[in-house]
């Protein structure tokens, strides 16, 4: 294959990668050959997130930083800079979801969940674009959702913030792929991390959780994935690989959006 797969000599960004499905892309990325930064706002994340990525034998690079806040954007990818080298590769992976009934949710818990999922790719994506337009090309992978294409109850504020970021995913990749800079989103199905953690917890009679049933029978793959199972994707469209792939969002979900569902 020639190398197609190869991450050697590039150096990859992924935020919000202290754990769940930031951990894997970064170190399926590492796999690959390419030097990991990643960042994530708390210390205790950041210093046990160094500890598994040295366990597995990955010299990363980990940076305290809000991914909605320019200037410490700014910070962080001049340290990346001058710790690893310009940006090859920027994974935008840092998110957050609230589950609250739209008609309860207040404003600031809405824009608190666009401001993470869409307006921080968006500052993020700002900060490497110059750099990979000046050096020739670059890769941009956006993690998307099922919610970029379905609603459902009390997701309102995620669901618009990835329909959001699946468009821009496509808009970077219309504006920049003459710079030879490609920009895909990732869309996982449902993924077995902290985030979808309270969706599987077992009831107090020990029964499974309704909506894990529920998931298990709109998903022909029939589990849940794992952020194992996002990593020759990840890997895919941030190598030579993808180089002809433009504005796609990859969904990796077991075959959930394709299917309408076991007959009850
Ligand atoms: P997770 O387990 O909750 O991890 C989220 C990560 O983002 C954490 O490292 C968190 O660290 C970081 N983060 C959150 N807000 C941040 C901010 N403002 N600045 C910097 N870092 C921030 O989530 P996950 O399940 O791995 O999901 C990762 C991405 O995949 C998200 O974009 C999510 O929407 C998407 N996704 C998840 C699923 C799923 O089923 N799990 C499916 C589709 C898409 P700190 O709290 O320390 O900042
Ligand atoms: C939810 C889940 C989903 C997943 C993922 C699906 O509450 O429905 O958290 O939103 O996180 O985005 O692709």
């Amino acid at each position: 294959m020639n190398g197609l797969f190869s991450l050697e000599g590039k150096v990859a960004l992924v935020t919000g990668a202290a754990y769940g499905i930031g951990f894997a892309v970064a170190e399926a990325l590492a796999e690959a050959g390419a030097k990991i930064a990643f960042n994530c706002r708390k210390k205790e994340h950041l210093e046990k997130a160094l500890a598994d990525y040295a366990a597995r034998g990955i010299a990363a690079k980990g940076y305290l930083c809000d991914v909605t806040k320019e200037e410490e954007i700014a910070d962080m990818v001049a340290s990346v800079h001058a710790d690893l080298g310009k940006i090859d590769i920027l994974v935008n992976n840092a998110g957050i979801i609230k589950r609250i009934p739209m008609h309860e949710m207040g404003a600031g818990e809405f824009r608190e969940v666009v401001d993470i999922d869409l307006v921080a790719p968006f500052l993020m994506a700002k900060a490497v674009l110059p750099d990979m337009m000046e050096r020739g090309g670059g890769k941009i992978v956006n993690i998307c959702s099922m919610m970029s294409e379905l609603g459902r109850e009390t997701v309102s504020a995620y669901a618009s913030a990835k329909g959001g970021l699946k468009m821009l995913t496509k808009n970077i990749a219309s504006e920049y792929g003459k710079y030879n800079i490609q920009c895909n989103g990732l869309g996982p199905g449902y993924i077995a991390t902290p985030q979808t953690a309270p969706l599987r917890e077992k009831q107090p009679d020990g029964s499974p959780h309704p909506f894990d049933s529920f998931i298990l029978a709109k998903t022909p793959a029939g589990r849940w994935g794992t952020p194992e199972d996002l990593k020759g994707p990840a890997v895919f469209l941030a190598s030579r690989a993808s180089d002809f792939v433009n504005g796609h969002i990859l969904y990796v979900d077991g075959g959930i959006l394709a299917y309408i569902g076991k007959q009850p």
